[in-house]
């Protein structure tokens, strides 16, 4: 009857993680308080102070992208109307749920089109950050696990600089580790029946 009801618990999990990985449900998010508050205050920041960024985390910039030590910021420059189809992809190891950043839209000429945000996974798009930003927070969550977000220019001929600082980002447990959980809580529970 044990073996059982372990097999079950076993089941039930690898079911609910199939389930949620087939589709992402997303949530944008442009005040930085409900999106914390979303993730009970469970996500890291990367604030690019220094020129090493948080452990896992990394960017591909197909132009001139980079850490400024200066500011304490990301900074990139993504040329719109470029048959380059330049862009940002910040890639995440552990796979993350969530991710945000305060934006700053311009620069050398004006403040650009707008960013558009895309799961690089699967090129699903997120939504887009307007060229009014400046400084302010922006975000999403997915129901999903996702391993990279690339940004790229909004449509126009104007080339789309911007900054990120401040980027946060939550993780969530590998199914590996939320299936043991699950087998550890069933062992509880047969214990204190015993
Ligand atoms: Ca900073
Ligand atoms: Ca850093």
């Amino acid at each position: 009857m044990y073996k059982l009801v372990v097999l079950y618990g076993i089941l039930i999990t690898f079911i609910c993680f199939t389930a949620t990985s087939n589709a992402s449900i997303l949530t944008v998010y442009t005040d930085e308080t409900l999106w914390k508050n979303a993730l009970c205050g469970n996500f890291m920041t990367e604030d690019f102070a220094d020129s090493q960024l948080n452990s896992g985390v990394s960017f591909v910039s197909s132009e001139s992208g980079h850490i400024n030590p200066a500011g304490e910021y990301y900074q990139d420059v993504l040329m719109s109307g470029s048959q380059n189809e330049p862009m940002t992809t910040w890639f995440f190891d552990p796979q993350i749920k969530a991710f945000g950043g305060y934006w700053t839209l311009g620069g050398p000429g004006g403040s650009g089109n707008s960013l558009l945000v895309y799961l690089a996974d699967s090129s699903l798009y997120v939504g887009s950050i307007s060229n009014s930003y400046g400084g302010e927070f922006w975000g999403f969550i997915s129901d999903t696990r996702l391993t990279s977000i690339k940004l790229i220019g909004g449509n126009g001929d104007n080339q789309q600089n911007y900054q990120l600082d401040n980027m946060v980002y939550s993780q969530i447990p590998e199914p590996a580790i939320i299936s043991l959980l699950a087998i550890a809580g069933l062992v509880k529970i047969r214990c204190r029946c015993n």
